[in-house]
């Protein structure tokens, strides 16, 4: 039975999570996996591979043929759980990477998320880099959002904001995080968009709206979002209280902080203030 696959647990339950923390009102957000090898094995004859092709709208070359377990446009991550079969699917990508059909799941006339084209792109841009990176997952998160009404919309200032609100920030997302500015959701200017960032983080910031993580496992990928959504919410708190801070970690502290866990750190987040 697919819904009982790890995988497809660990989805559901990645998704649960981030509803719980308030990242998913409504339908908002959504989630893709690219299913290692042995695991299309393990669910095809389940799969019905009848269903009529769709353009994606962009081409990604290099994931054709492959299949992707994706939430359903207008479905409620609260519902992952409970209507699991309403809201997610399984989609197949055609040889060229240019269309899509839908071969489980999306029951009561559902398809996959509105953000595919940036999920798509996303995943094409990390396949390349590494073809270890499976996941892309877009939520609301609160305080993120909150920050690009009063930051400027600058990857540079964003990620060393968010760096200096918790040690483990450079550790956790050493190369940085990436923002774009307030654009159409959905569209294929987004995508575009949404993966240029990609090929330099593994997350990216939407002005307004939400960000988007990119991962190699469920637990890695959602342990990234909400590190940087934890540092937000304490710099949201730091900006309630004061304009300023009195003290915070400096370059060298950043610097020092690299040396001691092995990660590199750009020094173009490390500018003086
Ligand atoms: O699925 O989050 O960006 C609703 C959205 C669109
Ligand atoms: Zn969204």
């Amino acid at each position: 039975m697919i819904l009982e696959q790890p995988f497809v647990q660990s989805f559901i339950q990645m998704g649960t999570d981030g509803y719980d923390l308030g990242w998913h009102e409504r339908n908002g957000g959504n989630l893709s996996y690219r299913l290692k090898p042995s695991e299309v094995e393990a669910v095809k004859s389940e799969l019905n591979l009848n269903n009529p092709w769709t353009p994606i709208g962009v081409q990604v070359e290099n994931l054709g043929g492959e299949y992707f377990l994706v939430t359903g446009s207008g479905r409620f991550f609260r519902h992952l759980s409970d209507r699991p079969l309403e809201s997610l699917g399984f989609i197949e990508l055609d040889e060229t990477g240019t269309s899509y059909r839908i071969v489980y799941g999306f029951e009561n006339g559902g398809k996959p998320t509105s953000e595919l084209p940036s999920h798509l792109m996303n995943h094409a841009v990390k396949v390349a880099i590494d073809p270890e990176y499976r996941i892309i997952y877009h939520a609301h998160t609160t305080n993120l959002i909150a920050l690009t009404f009063v930051l400027p919309l600058q990857d540079e200032v964003f990620t060393r904001e968010l760096w200096e609100m918790a040690t483990e920030c450079p550790v956790v997302f050493p190369e940085g995080v990436g923002v774009i500015g307030w654009m159409v959701p959905g569209s294929i200017e987004i995508a575009y968009a949404t993966s240029n960032k990609m090929k330099d983080y593994d997350l990216a910031i939407w002005a307004h709206h939400g960000t988007f993580a990119a991962g190699k496992d469920f637990d890695t990928t959602f342990g990234l979002m909400h590190t940087a959504e934890k540092a937000a919410e304490i710099l949201v708190k730091v900006l309630s209280m004061s304009p300023n801070k009195a003290q915070t970690i400096q370059p060298q502290d950043f610097r020092d902080v690299a040396d001691a866990f092995r990660v590199t750190l750009d020094e173009r987040f490390l500018y003086n203030k």
